[in-house]
């Protein structure tokens, strides 16, 4: 190979490295239930892949379940403590409730 053509294809391999989707790392995000019966935050953004993690030890029982949103259902049994993982497996809006509290404890989550 003369130079010209190393550089070439030095110069080739530099482009398509360029135009290579590097994915994003997954992210977990925590969802938190409070002393008020609410989660916290009461609105999330997240990427598709990423997993929402409800968890909560409190005084008073509480699960989590899915009410709207693609991909698998969650729904936990209910108990003082205890936690639910939810991996979001599209682009769109997903609504999880705790059915103790389905008035206070709703969190809708938006992916992206
Ligand atoms: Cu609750």
């Amino acid at each position: 190979m003369t130079k010209p053509s190393l550089v070439a294809a030095a110069a080739l391999v530099a482009a398509g490295a360029g135009v290579v989707a590097i994915p994003a790392m997954a992210a977990t995000k925590t969802v938190k239930a409070t002393s008020a019966n609410t989660w916290s935050p009461k609105s999330l953004s997240v990427k598709k892949g990423d997993t929402v993690r409800f968890t909560w030890s409190t005084s008073v029982p509480h699960n989590v379940r899915k009410t709207s949103g693609a991909g698998k259902a969650l729904r936990t049994g209910i108990s003082q403590k205890g936690s639910g993982s939810f991996k979001v497996p599209a682009k769109g809006t997903y609504r999880f409730v705790c059915d103790v509290h389905p008035g206070t404890m709703k969190i809708t989550v938006k992916a992206s």
